[in-house]
């Protein structure tokens, strides 16, 4: 009988309940898997793989994966960061791996002034109060620049340190910008760009977990180059071959397929790696182009 306590079944960790859930759930279904939540909702198995998942807070992932609780995280570069930063100040020297990127969970840690505040530059935080959740993230922006500021940690509001008068200026996440606006507050530096990233064990996963661990980063990246991949069918006369094959975005070899009793026209079939705009279509046409068809891609594998 298996169980989520079998150690020869992987353990990804993601956050419980919170932005990066969803995404993260939505990635893994679309990379196949199923699972079913147990009553406690912390772990989901799986029922097709031996891949079960742990549900936690967010800031907790770093440490499950680099304690080997975890064989693998999904977590933001936020918090990922400013975690390894503190084991360094620690003493602690970090040993995870990121194995890959992915392409959701995007904001920028930022500092932000109040509206009426001078700006001329980094220089203008010099001696200033600095609210923020990412004390070291944002100690090392400061050193590198040569700035000398008081950081004020918080655990969570920090929106509201200026107005409060706990804090002169602010470094905090932004997407939108609009809990800055709707705070009068205007960003004017990037500290770190962030993204959800995957993260590894550093100790060696055993043979049978590896081949999984690739298998479902190879399925990863499939489900990351499908998003934006589009496929495109359509019919051409041969001569207007060289044209098209400019105009068809972020595709290498079309497939040329020749038209039964139509010697001068073909078919050209092809990926693009990128969204085919109405804009493509009708340049397509007016070279020559005719029976356009765009479909989504679903599953890819190179
Ligand atoms: O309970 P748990 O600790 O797991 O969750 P949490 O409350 O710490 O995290 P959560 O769910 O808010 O965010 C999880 C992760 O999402 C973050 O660590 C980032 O990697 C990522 N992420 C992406 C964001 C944002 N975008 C974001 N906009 N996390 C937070 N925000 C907040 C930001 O702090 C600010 O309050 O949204 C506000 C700004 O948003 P805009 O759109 O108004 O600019
Ligand atoms: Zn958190």
């Amino acid at each position: 009988m298996m169980s989520a306590a079998d150690p020869n079944r992987l353990k990804l960790a993601v956050q419980k309940s919170g932005r990066l859930t969803e995404h993260c759930t939505d990635l893994l279904v679309r990379c196949g898997l199923k699972f079913s939540r147990g009553k406690d909702q912390l772990v989901g198995f799986g029922e097709n793989m031996p891949l079960d998942l742990l549900f936690v807070r967010d800031d907790d992932i770093p440490d499950l994966v680099e304690e080997d609780v975890c064989d693998l995280g999904l977590v933001g570069l936020n918090v990922l960061e400013e975690k390894r930063l503190e084991w360094i100040a620690r003493g602690h020297e970090p040993k995870f791996t990121i194995l890959r990127p992915l392409d959701f969970g995007r904001c920028r840690l930022a500092i932000a002034i109040p509206e009426e505040m001078a700006w001329s530059g980094i220089a203008s935080l010099q001696g200033k109060r600095i609210a923020t959740t990412y004390p070291y993230v944002l100690d090392r922006f400061l050193k590198k620049h040569g700035i000398q500021a008081d950081i004020v940690t918080l655990s969570g509001a920090v929106e509201i340190a200026p107005r409060l008068g706990r804090a002169d200026a602010i470094c905090d996440l932004v997407s939108t910008g609009s809990t800055l606006l709707a705070n009068r507050l205007r960003e004017v530096e990037t500290v770190l760009e962030s993204q959800v990233v995957l993260i590894r064990t550093p100790v060696a996963i055993d043979p049978i977990k590896t081949e999984w661990v690739e298998r479902l980063l190879m399925r990863i990246d499939g489900v990351q180059q499908v998003r934006e991949s589009k496929y495109i069918m359509l019919h051409a006369p041969r001569s207007a071959l060289p044209a098209i094959r400019q105009l068809l975005p972020g595709s290498e070899s079309p497939t040329i397929i020749p038209l039964e009793g139509h010697p001068d026209r073909v078919a050209v079939h092809a990926v693009c790696r990128e969204n085919v705009f109405w804009e493509t279509l009708e340049s397509l046409k007016a070279a020559g182009a005719s029976a356009l068809l765009v479909l989504p891609v679903e599953k890819m594998l190179a």
